[in-house]
């Protein structure tokens, strides 16, 4: 048995959602109620010690992390695959979804944080209970600082770099040698763990109002289109929204109010004078 502890609007837990839906695997699962902290009860990090969703248990094993977890689905369940076969595009593979680990996810949590989660005191009562202190450092000056924060400029900078990223990709030449020869529907080719990696990051940007990052890029704003009419991408994500509408509904309520200011942001940290910096001795 399939059994995934998850949070419905959480992107990592909806990374693995869309993989088990891609296979048409049934699976049960429970919500784990992430303001309430049942991530940091003793019983759960006795499982997992990061205190974190997903976490997936299968035939007497434990598995967190999402990328890994949807490895471990792929290895355990291949049909249909979602890995390439040929290694080298199976490397590249790993380069998209380990970038989501370095700092696409970092990103969305300040994004979230400072656009929305600020105005909802039970999250700050998340964040005072975070175990990692990087992450707890990011998301305190989120909640308190709204968009006006280092971290907030950095996440939307990274942003619109990832969006020149998966634009290069899909046009075939890739945003250098490593990732080229993918697209022109996925990024590595056929469809595979890297577009599921990415799929919830731009739910999570559509849902804060930040489609603006891919209005001037046609192929970046297709490839979200053919994400979205996947019949798993409705099952994972977009039916666990609406189970319960009241972050996607913050999110989008708040993002509109900043989304002028943030754009201005954005297209301000284009210029590479903007974000020139020189040490003092
Ligand atoms: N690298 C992890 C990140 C998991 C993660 O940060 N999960 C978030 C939800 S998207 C969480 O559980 N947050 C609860 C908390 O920080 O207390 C993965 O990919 O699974």
């Amino acid at each position: 048995m399939l059994y995934l502890y998850h949070h419905h609007t959480s992107v990592c837990a909806a990374k693995t959602r869309l993989a088990l839906a891609e296979k048409g695997l049934k699976w049960e699962g429970e919500i784990i109620r992430l303001r309430e902290r049942d991530q940091h009860r003793p019983e759960y990090l006795a499982k997992n010690p990061f205190g974190l969703v997903p976490m997936l248990e299968h035939d007497g094993h434990t598995l967190v992390e999402s990328n890994v977890i949807n490895e471990y689905l792929d290895d355990v369940f291949p049909d249909p695959a979602l890995r390439p076969k040929e290694p080298h595009r199976l490397a590249q593979m790993r380069v998209w979804t380990r970038m989501t680990d370095e700092n696409i996810h970092a990103a969305a949590g300040v994004v979230t944080t400072a656009v929305a989660y600020r105005h909802v005191a039970s999250h700050g009562n998340q964040i005072a209970g975070a175990l990692d202190p990087y992450k707890q450092a990011r998301k305190i000056a989120s909640f308190e600082d709204g968009i006006d924060n280092i971290h907030f400029r950095t996440a939307m900078r990274r942003y619109d770099m990832l969006m020149d990223q998966i634009d290069a990709a899909l046009s075939g030449k890739g945003p250098g040698a490593a990732l080229a020869g993918g697209g022109p529907d996925w990024l590595v080719g056929d469809y595979s763990l890297a577009d599921i990696a990415l799929a919830p990051y731009m739910e999570r940007l559509n849902c804060c109002a930040m489609d603006f990052l891919w209005a001037d890029r046609p192929r970046v704003a297709a490839w979200y289109a053919r994400l979205k009419a996947r019949p798993a991408y409705k099952t994972a994500i977009l039916d666990w929204f609406d189970w319960d509408v009241t972050w996607t509904d913050l999110m989008r309520t708040e993002g509109e109010k900043v989304r002028d200011r943030v754009r201005s942001m954005v297209l301000e940290l284009r210029d590479p004078a903007s974000r020139a910096w020189s040490p003092t001795p």
